[in-house]
């Protein structure tokens, strides 16, 4: 099998998820990047592999393919190494819960709402737009809620990290930078010492992002 490549950057919460994958099944792979906040957009030709021009996009011996959740997926199931999904239809049901909830809820109010406006936007000369915050809070307390009501501890889906974890860690590692997201993260010991067991992991230190 040859060695896939991931196109993105860094920085991304979404590449870090399947770089977080590949480094925990053991693969080998190219990070090629690509950043889709560039003046003017992506490259063109990256329109090719993903029409949206978000990244991550992801090519295996000819097989392109975009969509975070499907490209974990398909590293977890096309590569050897530890399975990164529970096989009991109860567990792995969970584990898509998660990371729909970490998609549809989680990743624009912990990251864009709050750890880009608290975090970045003063790194980058701009003044946070306290309002966005403001409305972000009580959403991430909820998102945080349900996730702390779902985790089966030490991780999402039980002993072993799955899936769930590794989309869930690149949006936390970047909303506990907010001092408010620390705190919402604090006022759950469960997701607290999620946090610690995750952090923990080598693949988290093998793909950490230059913003933290
Ligand atoms: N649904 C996409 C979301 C990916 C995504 O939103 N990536 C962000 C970076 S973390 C991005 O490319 N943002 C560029 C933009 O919003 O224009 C996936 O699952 O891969």
């Amino acid at each position: 099998m040859g060695v896939p490549v991931v196109y993105g950057r860094p920085f991304s919460v979404y590449v870090r998820i399947v770089r977080l994958a590949l480094e925990e099944k053991g693969v080998a792979y190219r990070l090629v990047e690509i950043d889709p906040f560039a003046p003017g957009g992506p490259p063109a030709d990256y329109l090719a592999r993903q029409p949206f021009g978000r990244i991550p996009a992801f090519e295996h011996d000819g097989f392109g393919l975009y969509e975070t959740g499907a490209i974990s997926r398909y590293v977890d199931e096309a590569f050897p190494g530890p399975a990164l999904q529970p096989a009991a239809a109860q567990h792995r049901a969970r584990l898509n819960q998660v990371i729909g909830i970490l998609d549809s809820y989680a990743y624009r109010t912990l990251v864009w709402d709050i750890f880009v406006e608290r975090v970045r936007a003063p790194q980058t000369g701009r003044a946070a737009d306290e309002a966005r915050i403001a409305a972000a809070l009580p959403k991430a307390e909820t998102c945080l809620a349900a996730l702390a009501g779902l985790l089966e501890e030490p991780f999402f889906c039980g002993a072993a990290v799955s899936l769930a974890d590794l989309h869930a860690a690149p949006m936390f590692a970047y909303f506990r930078m907010a001092p408010e997201g620390a705190a919402i993260v604090a006022r759950h010991d469960r997701l607290g010492r999620w946090w610690d067991a995750v952090a923990a992991r080598p693949s988290m230190a093998a793909t950490r992002s230059p913003f933290e």
